[in-house]
């Protein structure tokens, strides 16, 4: 495999909108991220992946962009976004945009254009159909958010357009070179700018299945997941290889997709040396016990089924290319609330997921927050809710049967807004966040878990964060850590999660007990060093190991 500039970073997604406000509007923003480099810098954070800050309506928390050339007021201005790159230039530090281009805003000028022009050039830059009232519309798919994908053209009784997200993100035709090359321009100012790449959103979705057509219903809605079209679709290659082409290659960018359901023929053409994209997110554990039904149909992750999806996905890619480990990000509860059974998310527990996941093969990305093992921050009331993607489930739990109450803890366990209250930075009103009122409520935990105790305390969830990054920065073992083969070891044992990562002459072991009692694991020989534990103690006895419940290590051997 090739190597490239960015295979031994360490990446952070940052949730701007949530992370720290700079002037008290409840609203976190540039200049708070600016304020925070240094903080990061410390952390051991190389790149950085902001969500999206263009100007939107917030319809969709910025994934629905109505300028791609502005900064929106609320997270600041242009300037500040200049201020950004230079801060974190003179750091070493690098700056990735999230590019959101299957769809853009129903502010945009391009559909206000289409809405006044559905036949002209603006028209073409979406899919819109004619329809009247009392028809079928032109397919039965239903969006990600809810209801149906089609929605009438503001201003026409007598045509419809696409939008396989919310009603106000209106799909791109990629299939139409003139928005493609639109595309390509934009993508390429970014990073004439000084941009190090982008975060490359729900970029699957811009190849459809042609003509549009009906699948079988598969919820009583009598609609289907555009997910059954997507499996259908061929030739999304064309569309990324132009893109990677006319613009990432140019610049070696740094690009890391957010790609679900690839087959594994396509792996070496998405992220092989030459590929779409630099990365792209392992998704295989975020999955685990999804339904099409819904969140409420969903099934209880357990350690097996983490160890075994991380397993077989990093098989699959071993030797192809690198994957983006992840426990937690802004679309999903966090990791520790969701991996670790109810009432075992303690310091101990948030340390050891941490620990494997950062160790595996690929760039690890930490979510804002993990690094202190935030928690889900819990719901009162649906009426508290922000999040559309919760407030849709929440009746769609209702709809098949729940009682409210069944309902809310659904969605009180899955919402985007777990991952969406604000940074705890420290035990002062608002957690630090901001002195006006937050956009969303602080999580009430704050008072003890936050940033400014876990700094100073050795033996915290951050001060383990920060010794995991500086394993991988340590040029002793580096080259494993980054390039090491990864191979599980013991894959049958019960709630172990354990595997080497193996390099030229050295061979490190990384040990996880998933589960609150202790277990003893045999040890393939001599231990020649313990370079991590997430507790006091080792009690190896010849070849044995005693592990405790939620035990940590990682081991020279
Ligand atoms: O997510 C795309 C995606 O495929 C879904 O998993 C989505 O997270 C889920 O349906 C929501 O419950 C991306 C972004 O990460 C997400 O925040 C945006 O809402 C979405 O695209 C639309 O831009
Ligand atoms: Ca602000």
């Amino acid at each position: 495999m090739e190597k490239k500039w960015w295979h031994g970073k360490t990446a952070y997604q940052i949730y701007p909108k949530s992370f720290c406000d700079s002037n008290g509007d409840g609203i976190g923003d540039l200049r708070g991220i600016i304020s925070k480099l240094d903080y990061l810098k410390e952390l051991g954070v190389d790149i950085i992946w902001l969500s999206p800050i263009y100007c939107s309506p917030l319809a969709d928390q910025g994934y629905d962009i109505s300028d791609y050339y502005n900064i929106d007021p609320r997270f600041g201005t242009m300037e500040d976004m200049d201020k950004l790159l230079e801060e974190a230039n003179k750091r070493e530090m690098f700056i990735v945009m999230d590019l959101v281009v299957n769809h853009c805003s129903d502010e945009h000028e391009w559909f206000k254009k289409a809405c006044q022009d559905p036949d002209g050039r603006y028209g073409k830059y979406f899919y819109i159909k004619d329809w009247h009232e009392g028809e079928p519309l032109p397919c039965n798919w239903r969006s990600y958010f809810g209801g149906p994908c089609w929605d009438k053209l503001p201003g026409h009784d007598d045509k419809v357009y696409l939008h396989v997200f919310h009603k106000k993100q209106p799909d791109l035709n990629w299939e139409n070179p003139e928005l493609r090359e639109e595309i390509y321009k934009m993508i390429n100012w970014w990073l004439e700018k000084g941009l190090a790449g982008f975060r490359i959103d729900a970029i699957i979705n811009i190849k459809k299945k042609l003509p549009f057509s009906n699948y079988p219903a598969d919820r009583e809605d009598g609609l289907c997941s555009v997910r059954k079209m997507l499996a259908e679709a061929t030739g999304i290659g064309d569309f990324l290889g132009e893109m990677a082409e006319k613009t990432f290659r140019k610049w070696d960018a740094f690009t890391v997709g957010e790609v679900f359901n690839e087959k594994d023929e396509e792996l070496p053409q998405f992220i092989g040396d030459n590929g779409y994209f630099s990365t792209m997110f392992d998704f295989s554990e975020t999955v685990l016990g999804q339904s099409e039904k819904g969140w409420y149909a969903a099934e209880p992750v357990t350690p097996e089924m983490y160890k075994e999806a991380a397993f077989r996905n990093h098989k699959r890619v071993e030797g192809v290319g690198f994957l983006s480990n992840i426990i937690e990000n802004h679309d999903e509860p966090r990791g520790v609330s969701h991996y670790l059974p109810e009432g075992e998310a303690t310091e101990t527990a948030k340390k050891m997921l941490g620990g494997v996941n950062f160790m595996m093969k690929g760039l690890p990305f930490l979510y804002q927050g993990q690094e202190i093992g935030m928690e889900n921050f819990h719901y009162d009331s649906i009426d508290q809710a922000d999040d559309i993607s919760a407030l849709d489930q929440y009746q769609v739990a209702l709809d098949a049967g729940l009682s409210p109450e069944e309902a809310l803890k659904v969605v009180d366990h899955f919402s985007r807004d777990n991952a969406r209250s604000p940074f705890q930075w420290d035990a002062s009103a608002n957690a630090g966040f901001t002195t006006g009122t937050p956009w969303l409520r602080v999580n009430s935990n704050y008072k003890h878990l936050n940033l400014a105790e876990q700094k100073n305390r050795p033996d915290s969830v951050w001060n383990f964060y920060r010794q995991l990054i500086q394993l991988r920065q340590n040029p002793v073992y580096h080259e494993t850590i980054v390039y090491g083969e990864m191979v599980p070891y013991l894959a049958e044992q019960y709630n172990l999660m354990a595997y080497y990562r193996q390099g030229e002459g050295q061979q490190l072991l990384v040990l996880g007990n998933f589960q609150k009692e202790p277990q003893d694991v045999v040890l393939p020989g001599k231990v020649k060093a313990l370079l991590l534990n997430n507790l006091p103690g080792f009690d190896a006895e010849g070849s044995v190991l005693h592990m405790e419940g939620w035990q940590f290590v990682v081991l020279e051997v």
